[in-house]
């Protein structure tokens, strides 16, 4: 799905980038990538895009560099993807995925065999490589809905998740079991941002590129470094940083 695709909307329109992720995931509302209810779920983030002037801001910036080096010294790191990432940003997702040497996951929250097919072809179709998630062969203890069903050798055995656009209910789960989360998510006070050890407030089709772009520079770093990067950041101070922010405006 590229921009060419789309309906005929002049670059020169004051909201064009906007406009164009809408258009993004109603293309992959209609390819039966996105489930209806992701398009609401991104009406609650683009409100939460504007109050941080759509753009990343600082505290994004710290928490990027921590999932990175979080990722990077992991011993199995794994993506989790849904509908709306897979629809907006299908192309960085494999990239990351590289660089990172951390697999992709299908793991839905509205599952349906038939989307988690559709999400795996059009992320193959956008250079993946492997994408697990169509055997769900283990369950996260605690989560009775489907996003509890999970890949034995992909979140399951994970020790890092990262899970943009997440319902925090698992994000505390996964808590639960151990492993350390990453979130993407506009909203600073949602459950997820809150549960995560990670949370980047930024929107994920800047976050991720911004990610693969920090992958280089912080791969090369020593190992105590990297270390002290994670065990430096605070996620809880972070967050208050970003609402502080917003209560500026
Ligand atoms: O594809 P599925 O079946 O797994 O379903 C995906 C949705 C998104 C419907 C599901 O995960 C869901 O219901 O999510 P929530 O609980 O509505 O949470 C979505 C969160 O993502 C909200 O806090 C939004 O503010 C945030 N959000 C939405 N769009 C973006 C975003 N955060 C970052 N970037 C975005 N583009």
């Amino acid at each position: 799905m590229s921009y060419e695709l789309v309906r005929n909307i002049p670059k020169d329109h004051p909201r064009y980038e906007s406009l164009m992720i809408r258009e993004k995931l109603v293309n992959g509302f209609k390819a039966g990538i996105v489930c209806a209810e992701g398009l609401i779920a991104h009406g609650r983030g683009e409100a939460f895009d504007y109050l941080i002037g759509e753009k990343t801001i600082e505290p994004a910036i710290v928490a990027t560099k921590a999932a990175v080096a979080m990722m990077l010294t992991a011993k199995h790191p794994v993506i989790s993807v849904n509908g709306n990432t897979a629809a907006l940003v299908p192309d960085e997702l494999g990239c990351l995925s590289e660089r990172i040497g951390a697999p992709l996951e299908v793991n839905l929250f509205h599952r349906t065999e038939d989307r988690v097919d559709k999400i795996i072809h059009h992320l193959k179709a956008h250079g993946a490589k492997d994408v697990l998630g169509k055997r769900a062969d283990a369950h996260i203890p605690g989560i009775s809905h489907e996003r509890g069903k999970v890949s034995k050798e992909g979140i399951y055995s994970a020790d890092v998740v990262f899970v943009p656009l997440e319902d925090g209910d698992r994000c505390e789960a996964l808590g639960n079991m151990g492993k350390k989360t990453i979130a993407i998510d506009l909203n600073p006070l949602s459950r997820t941002a809150q549960a995560a050890s990670v949370t980047i407030v930024d929107n994920v089709v800047r976050a991720i590129p911004n990610m693969t772009k920090l992958v280089d520079e912080t791969k090369v770093l020593p190992g105590s470094e990297l270390k002290r990067i994670c065990t430096s950041y605070d996620n809880k101070a972070m967050l208050e940083e970003v609402i502080r922010r917003i209560k500026m405006i």
